[in-house]
């Protein structure tokens, strides 16, 4: 009587057996791995730093994935739901900052520090969340290794703290003709949004170090003016409409006033005319207070091929008028090479700048 029962049941239990060798077969150590594996905060290799994130099993063979794959990988990784936004305010920030720009400090050095942190071409993204926005971080640049290093030192900390999903371009101008810097930055927004969906372009001098970790390299409902208390000026705004130095727009934002100025030759004037791009489109700028936003500027002399043009200053008064015809929808310029060091993606461009 009790013989054919028994056997059902010995025949489910063998089934429900084999269901779970299945399941685990498949999913090898994709929960397991979760539970296990280490937490680490931005200081383990580049596999570390994949794996320590919640992610499928096969991210642990990333050797012999390749690069575009990863890619993919990861944005699939970050449309997982379980993965939480990043908070509002980054917790791990410190505040004020000690910043000192000693001479012997080298870009290998920094290197060093950085490699088993950031993703090549300086890019990196938080972990454990979502972060907040995508930033493309803009360097207009040309001659300035010396700043470079520096800035690179002590800017992906601050950007690791602010656990931002960003990438760090270097616009380098080649040749010796005038320099352009509203230019090359439009260059560098054209070139980021190649590589990667950014929704946020921070635009910065490279000799410009802020000293206060709470001032956020994040765009805002209006575009933002970051650099609002440098040492060279006292710590204090040089003008009420100033817009130099370090400044973010959202994609939005940017496209909206037609990005920036291509005809700013030389030193000068380029900084006014976004301020009045953004007012003519119906927009103001926002700031951080002045204790956040404090800045110490690498001391240097005016570069050679970047001398003030006093033709700058007289194009204002058009802005209004040119800023439709002369910006990223008039932009031109050959890329000559793109470079992928760790701490930052250098691209020379020629911008077709008249001889010096
Ligand atoms: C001020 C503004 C700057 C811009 C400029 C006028 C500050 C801190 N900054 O800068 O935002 O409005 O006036 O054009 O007040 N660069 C090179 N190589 C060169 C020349 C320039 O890399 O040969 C880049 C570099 O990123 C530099 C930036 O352009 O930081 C601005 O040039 P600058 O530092 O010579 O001018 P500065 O300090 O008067
Ligand atoms: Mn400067």
């Amino acid at each position: 009587m009790l013989k054919k029962p028994f056997s059902i049941v010995a025949v489910f239990a063998l089934l429900c057996l084999a269901c779970l060798a299945v399941v685990l077969f498949y999913n090898k150590t994709n929960a397991l791995t979760f539970f296990i594996k280490p937490y680490h905060v931005a200081n383990g290799s580049n596999h570390t730093w994949l794996i320590k994130q919640r992610v499928p099993w096969f991210w642990e063979m990333e050797s012999k994935v390749s690069e575009a794959d990863k890619e993919k990988i990861q944005t699939l990784a970050r449309t997982d739901k379980s993965l939480a936004p990043c908070p509002e305010t980054p917790p791990n920030l410190v505040g004020p900052l000690h910043v000192e720009f000693i001479d012997n400090r080298t870009l290998d050095q920094v290197r060093q520090v950085f490699s088993s942190s950031l993703q090549n071409g300086g890019r990196y993204r938080p972990p454990d969340c979502i972060a907040q926005q995508k930033v493309a971080i803009i360097i207009p640049f040309r001659n300035r290794h010396e700043h470079l290093k520096h800035w690179v030192y002590y800017l992906h900390p601050i950007f690791i703290r602010q656990q931002l999903d960003y990438g760090v371009y270097v616009i380098n101008q080649d040749g010796e003709g005038i320099f352009n810097r509203a230019k090359l930055m439009n260059a560098g927004y054209v070139e980021a949004l190649k590589e990667y969906d950014y929704d946020c372009f921070v635009f910065s001098d490279i000799d410009l170090v802020p000293i206060d970790d709470r001032n956020l390299y994040r765009c805002f409902e209006s575009p933002r003016h970051l650099a609002v208390a440098m040492d060279k000026f006292n710590f204090h705004l040089p003008y009420n409409a100033y817009f130099g130095g370090v400044s973010s727009l959202s994609k939005d934002q940017y496209l909206k006033i037609n990005g920036f100025p291509n005809t700013y030759w030389g030193w000068g004037g380029e900084d006014d005319d976004i301020y009045r791009r953004i007012t003519y489109s119906g927009m103001s700028i926002s700031r951080p207070d002045h204790v956040i936003g404090k800045y110490k500027m690498i001391k240097h002399h005016r570069d050679l091929h970047n001398e003030p043009n006093p033709k700058n200053p007289d194009k204002l008064g058009r802005t209004r008028f040119t800023m439709r015809t002369d910006g990223i929808n008039s932009l031109k310029y050959k890329v000559k090479e793109i470079v992928k060091d760790v701490l930052y993606t250098f691209i020379t461009v020629d911008i077709e700048a008249p001889p010096s």
